[in-house]
């Protein structure tokens, strides 16, 4: 059986105990990962902390900068293991992984390279009263030690979203990826060794949130904490981060609406509302869970999205056909479908799906649940307000564009929206009050990895990508020097 370690110092440990990692499409055993002790979170933290003053700390930016495109280099040399792994941590198909998670992976690398290359500093003159002046100047200096903790449903894709750029500032990371899925983080060790990226600046600790992770964010070696996954281990991280006054960055949950107008493209409408609801199987933070058409196409619309939902071919990641996987775990899929059932016994009008599939025995252990689309519940209603994270989402129909931008904001979170209209101005406008850290007009999931993300209210603080990333993983400090 496969066995995924941590990885600390740039070796692969090895650990005193070992937990079961399940395939998420069978419901089988398919590996055992090695839980790290709070001993090894700890050499893991004074292994990164030792690089930063060694060799890691002197290297110039140029060294760097190739080193981290050699890491890049190295995920795409290893394309297909990175795809194997990723998706039999999370079941999901080969043709979206291929597609978004590995490249991704790999870009998180060179754009932060990029990113750091072309980096200016701020300098300001200013007039003194003995009439000299002063010249003010910043330095950068990275933070530290950046604990990272990752989420299951782009484990690849959002690890390196924060170890790239924390990287790239000269800090040096510990990464606690999700429990579910081990297995990319941990083979990015060897990536990491074969880049020639010093031992001790890349390690990782395998284990539960509330063991190894909360034994990692408490550690007082730790200077900053990065985390994306639900608002509610954020609370837990930033309450951890407050002791000692460390900087969090959070990436949490959402709720997001898309809004579609009569006057919208209903073939790009469809085609992006499919996607948003149902790629990863809903498992995206920016995915749309509450949709609001306009009245005119209502009916329109959602016969077109229930034809979409019932087209999606569940099957094994490797299968061409398939274009919808399972959900992470056991726990989840109950989850969702309490979220199922519940929405049936508050009224909701049934679109499509809300049960389990009927699927191959092979299959028929796995975690998987069907596309699933309401209407009719009230906007108070848990299906509207509560993050479900799974292939479902509810429509309401709306009038007007400004009785549609109140039921849009009238939520906790403020991560994500998307709009579909072809009226450039409505674009403009609705956008502009859309209470969301990235609003997608005919679009979504369209990222330029040099813009600001993150999200507003219960989403998150704070917004990485491009040189916004650099807020975070640098310390700036400004020289004044009286001429
Ligand atoms: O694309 C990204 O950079 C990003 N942070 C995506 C987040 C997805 C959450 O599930």
């Amino acid at each position: 059986m496969q066995e995924i370690r941590s990885f600390v110092d740039g070796q692969y440990l090895e650990p005193a105990s070992w937990e079961d990692n399940f395939d998420p499409t069978t419901g089988r055993v398919s590996a055992r990962y090695g839980i790290a002790s709070v001993d090894d979170v700890d050499q893991a933290v004074t292994a990164a902390r030792r690089a930063l003053d060694d060799e890691w700390g002197r290297m110039s930016i140029d060294c760097r900068v190739e080193l981290l495109y050699a890491v890049a280099d190295g995920i795409n040399a290893r394309f297909d293991e990175f795809l194997l792994a990723e998706c039999l941590d999370t079941g999901k198909p080969y043709s979206l992984a291929e597609k978004i998670d590995i490249p991704r992976g790999a870009a998180n690398f060179k754009v932060f390279a990029d990113t750091i290359k072309s980096a200016a500093d701020e300098a300001f003159h200013m007039a003194t009263p003995d009439g000299t002046g002063a010249i003010n100047y910043t330095i950068r200096k990275p933070k530290g030690v950046i604990a990272v903790v990752g989420p299951w449903n782009l484990p690849l894709l959002l690890m390196t979203w924060k170890v790239g750029p924390a990287l790239a500032c000269g800090n040096t990371v510990v990464v606690k990826p999700s429990e579910e899925t081990p297995r990319t983080t941990s083979l990015l060790g060897e990536v990491m060794n074969a880049a020639g990226i010093p031992a001790g600046v890349f390690n990782v600790v395998l284990g539960q949130g509330n063991s190894v992770g909360a034994a990692l964010v408490t550690h007082p070696g730790v200077d900053a904490i990065t985390f994306t996954g639900s608002t509610a281990t954020g609370q837990k991280i930033s309450e951890a981060a407050s002791h000692g006054v460390r900087d969090a960055s959070l990436e949490l949950g959402g709720k997001n609406p898309g809004i579609v107008f009569a006057d919208c493209d209903m073939d790009k409408a469809i085609e992006g509302t499919m996607r948003s609801v149902f790629a990863n199987c809903g498992q995206v933070c920016l995915g749309t869970e509450r949709l609001y058409v306009q009245r005119e196409i209502f009916d329109e619309f959602i016969a077109r999205l229930k034809a979409g939902a019932e087209n999606l071919v569940m099957g094994k990641p490797d299968d061409p056909a398939t274009t919808l996987g399972p959900l992470i775990s056991a726990v989840h899929r109950d989850k969702v479908l309490s979220y199922y059932k519940q929405a049936i016994e508050l009224g909701a009008t049934l679109i499509t799906g809300g049960s389990v599939p009927d699927l191959d025995a092979e299959l028929s252990g796995g975690y998987w649940v069907e596309p699933t689309i309401w209407t009719g519940l009230d906007e108070g209603s848990p299906i509207v307000k509560e993050e479900i994270f799974g292939p479902c989402c509810h429509i309401t129909p709306f009038d007007t564009e400004e009785e549609v931008i109140r039921l849009a904001n009238d939520t906790d979170y403020g991560l994500a929206s998307a709009i579909w209209t072809e009226n450039v101005s409505r674009a403009h406008r609705v956008a502009a009050k859309m209470d969301t850290g990235i609003c997608w007009v005919n679009s979504w999931f369209l990222r330029d990895l040099r813009t600001p993300f993150g999200g507003m209210k219960q989403s998150g603080t704070g917004r990485e990508g491009g040189h916004y990333s650099l807020e975070f993983y640098y310390e700036l400090k400004n020289v004044c020097l009286k001429l």
